[in-house]
């Protein structure tokens, strides 16, 4: 304040001058920092203390180094002023912190030492963390995928989302059913965040437009009714083997202190605090529907609430060095995280035409330029649709925006397509119907420059069915990034074996930077050495795995059985219930064999896991059968190892850690054409747990990458889909899909009432997803796998050569794409 340009620039320039590293790493005086924070930061005496407050000490001593590092990156960002990657999702879904901090500050060893000097283990404390679980599935994990490889790539981005206060509900399993509980996470305090009080923006609601003439223009001024503040809380993200640690800059809502007065002067002082109040529930909850649309208002309040505090905040960091929007595209990358954020593009049109009183022309061409948006979802229904009196009441001038923007788009339009009507409405931003409603993706569609698939699958499908109509139009437009996941998190972090296995026998850690090099392993996959560690790395792993499930389900299982293992968000075109129906079928097998038979099976422990969104019935019952069947497989003398069958609940990243090092076999079963992408599988592949799949999503790249031969596919292909759905069942797989199915309808396994309508979701003819005539192949499928399990050492060499083949399934690899492809940045790297 106060300095004009010039000086702020020369400013900037100083005070990078007095960077230096202040916080050292040596085992003495990360003691003395740990016990500082147990006696000042935590309060207890640094004479007694338990375990957790250890663990909080520790969290503050790391989030010290974090903080360090973060002002040294952003002060040399500032200095050398490159274009920013605004990362926009309304979903983080980040799990723990600190071994992923320590890891990539590289100071692990370090800690270790000076904790069990002090009595702790490193590894005991790092277990007191909870999760921290913004974000319902697969899209929100892949947020903080690429923020690890964005922070580790040293590309100058920010994420930008919304700090609820309760995360995605806690799973509890009550006699086989799924209830939900809240996840109030920071009920013990947050040591990962910084709460940036003086950093807030008020947000507007509802309201009025009017007319009125400035400078002799006529402007339409939107007369906000409720306003409420946007408070910043920073979550710095360190990269690996790099001083950056970029932001993640999530807004609470607070009650905004422009007081009501009427309410304070006629006396009704305890109401109106109250009605402030309840402006913090903007923030309070993350919607727990994994892609069902609601049309809510408090939803549509959420994404507006982040995308506006978002935007002031962008914009005012853009005004600090810039006083010409002209530049705006060369500094500001905005990409929208799927539809959710969507309402950016109004709100940048707004602020563009309303405040800074550009022409709307100009405006569009810099909103053009700007924004890119990745699109994760293959069903229609998943797209957002805001019906209009919703939109119009809450966001008044923003519906008028869009109303703007769609009749330029249809201008063009017809242009280029004349009077094609149908096409036209088809194309249009406002869907006429019972109910008239903005499409999100369409208003994205008119805007961004770059719109992307998630796999080169996924692309197709979006080009030729949802978007058939703009990619004829724009085909220049769409791309697809195939997703990937980080292998700090998956490998590093969470199969430490299986690190120092890889490290080895590369003869180098720079896999960890740069996992292309993971390819070197494939040279070894049939060399005895590596076949014993990699034995071992799997068997302690396994270890883990079965203790926990011990602990959680009190089943007991063999770590001589194969773990096969399926854990994703319940959907039905996930085909859980495939999975299930496939269990039944082995256990009916099992029980109808003599005793030489049964020397000859592959001893298997299925392990399902995942949440049901709390509304999806059908989800429920799945879960809930998933239970019965257990209950009676498990105590069934006849079965004894040879199946075990557990659900573990409350799925979670910080269980997905634990589960994936320790599987065999993983299961990615939807229906062809009906996953996007799929990320699991990766996290699987890396750790060397073979894949057993359909050719859907990302299921067909990773094919290509490690060879068909190395994996486990069947069931029907993405073309041949319609065509089953109209034909039905073939006779071999109906007859035992027949027989199970009735299993569970006659109450085999107990519930019968309660299951009749699940048994009908897969009836002759009414059966969506396929999972009647994918059963055959799917059974022959777990055949093969069950053969290639009794030689392990084919086993073996299949599961390095899946290690080996993951290199292209980082988030490395799809981070450089997009800095390329959508959003033309370049690294900034912080020196020292
Ligand atoms: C979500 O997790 C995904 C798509 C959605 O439309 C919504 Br809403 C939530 C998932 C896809 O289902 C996966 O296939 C994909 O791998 C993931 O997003 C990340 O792209």
């Amino acid at each position: 304040a106060g300095l004009n340009l010039g000086e702020r620039k020369a400013k900037a320039e100083k005070m990078f001058g007095l960077m230096d590293v202040f916080l050292k790493n040596d085992a003495v005086s990360l003691q003395k920092d740990i016990l500082d924070h147990v006696e000042f930061t935590v309060a207890r005496s640094r004479f007694n203390f338990d375990d957790f407050e250890a663990y909080q000490a520790l969290a503050h001593s790391v989030r010290d180094r974090l903080i360090e590092r973060w002002h040294d990156t952003h002060q040399y960002f500032k200095k050398k002023d490159p274009k920013r990657l605004y990362f926009l999702s309304l979903e983080f879904l980040m799990g723990r912190s600190l071994t992923n901090s320590v890891i990539n500050l590289g100071i692990q060893d370090q800690y270790a030492d000076a904790l069990s000097q002090l009595g702790f283990d490193y590894e005991v404390l790092a277990e007191q963390e909870g999760d921290a679980a913004l974000g319902n599935g697969g899209l929100a994990r892949l947020a903080a995928c690429q923020m690890d490889s964005l922070a580790t790539l040293d590309y100058p981005a920010w994420g930008y989302g919304l700090r609820y206060q309760y995360g995605l509900f806690r799973q509890i399993i009550v006699d086989g059913f799924q209830h939900e509980q809240p996840d109030f996470w920071l009920n013990f305090g947050n040591p990962w965040e910084i709460e940036r009080v003086h950093v807030s923006y008020p947000v507007k609601f509802y309201g009025t437009v009017e007319e009125e003439v400035l400078n002799g223009k006529t402007c339409r001024v939107w007369i906000p009714a409720e306003s409420v503040e946007a408070v910043a809380y920073d979550n710095p993200i360190p990269g690996y083997g790099t001083r950056n640690a970029i932001n993640l800059r999530l807004w609470a809502a607070k009650p905004s202190d422009q007081y009501d007065m009427e309410s304070y002067t006629t006396g009704d002082y305890i109401n109106a605090i109250v009605n402030r109040q309840k402006a913090e529930t903007i923030s309070n909850v993350l919607y727990p529907d994994d892609r069902s649309y609601q049309g809510k208002e408090l939803r549509l309040k959420q994404q507006y609430f982040f995308v506006s505090a978002s935007l002031q905040d962008i914009i005012r960091r853009f005004k600090d060095l810039h006083n010409n929007f002209d530049e705006f595209p060369e500094k500001v990358a905005l990409q929208i995280n799927d539809t959710h954020p969507s309402i950016a593009i109004a709100e940048v049109m707004r602020v563009l035409v309303d405040e800074e009183h550009l022409d709307w022309s100009k405006a569009w061409g810099i909103a053009c330029k700007i924004f890119s948006v990745t699109i994760h979802a293959v069903q229609p229904e998943a797209l957002e649709k805001v019906p209009i009196d919703l939109l119009g009441s809450v966001l008044p001038r923003h519906l008028e925006i869009i109303y703007e923007i769609n009749y330029c788009l249809m201008e063009e339009l017809k242009k280029i397509l004349g009077q094609d009507y149908d096409k036209l409405s088809r194309m249009s931003i406002i869907e006429e119907g019972a109910v008239k409603c903005i499409r999100m993706a369409n208003l994205s569609l008119a805007c961004c420059h770059t719109v992307n698939g998630v796999s080169r699958l996924h692309l197709e499908t979006l080009k030729t069915r949802v978007f058939k109509d703009f990619y004829e139009l724009w085909p220049q437009k769409f791309q697809f990034k195939t997703n990937g996941v980080t292998q700090r998190r998956w490998i590093v972090v969470s199969n430490p074996s299986l690190c120092s296995i890889i490290s080895k026998w590369l003869g180098t850690e720079a896999w960890i930077r740069n996992v292309d090099l993971i390819a070197g392993l494939r040279e070894y996959a049939e060399d005895p050495d590596l076949h014993a560690e990699w034995k071992n790395m799997k068997k302690v792993n396994k270890m883990r795995l079965a203790e926990y499930i011990e602990t959680l389900t009190s089943v007991k299982v063999s770590l001589d059985a194969m773990f096969d293992v399926q854990i994703k968000r319940i959907h039905e075109y996930k085909r859980q219930l495939l999975n299930i129906l496939g269990i039944i079928h082995r256990y009916d097998c099992i029980k109808n064999m003599d005793e030489s038979d049964k020397r000859r099976v592959v001893p298997r422990v299925c392990i399902i896991g995942g949440k049901a969104a709390p509304g999806y019935e059908v989800a429920k019952k799945i879960i809930k059968l998933c239970h019965v069947v257990a209950d009676k497989v498990n105590i069934d003398p006849d079965v004894g190892d040879l199946l075990k069958v557990v659900f573990i609940p409350d799925y979670n990243v910080s269980v997905a850690e634990l589960v994936i090092p320790g599987t065999d076999l993983s299961q990615h079963l939807s229906t062809a054409g009906h996953e996007a992408s799929g990320t699991g599988c990766m996290k699987f592949l890396m750790n060397g747990s073979l894949l057993l799949a359909t050719a859907d999503g990302s299921a067909v790249e990773i094919a290509e990458e490690i060879g068909a031969a190395n994996m486990f596919l069947f069931g029907a292909k993405v073309d041949e889909v319609p065509a089953l759905r109209e034909k039905g069942t073939s006779l071999k797989g109906s007859l035992q899909f027949a027989r199970v199915v009735r299993m569970v309808r006659d109450g085999h396994f107990g519930f019968k009432d309660y299951f009749k309508s699940l048994c009908d979701t897969v009836e002759e003819g009414k059966d969506f997803y396929l999972l009647g005539s994918d059963f055959a192949s799917y059974l022959e499928a777990q055949a093969a796998a069950d053969r290639a399990f009794v030689d392990q050492e084919k086993w073996t060499q299949m599961s390095i050569l899946s290690t080996a083949g993951s290199g292209k399934f980082s988030s490395d690899r799809t981070i450089e794409e997009y800095a390329e492809q959508s959003w033309g940045i370049e690294p900034c790297k912080c020196p020292f």
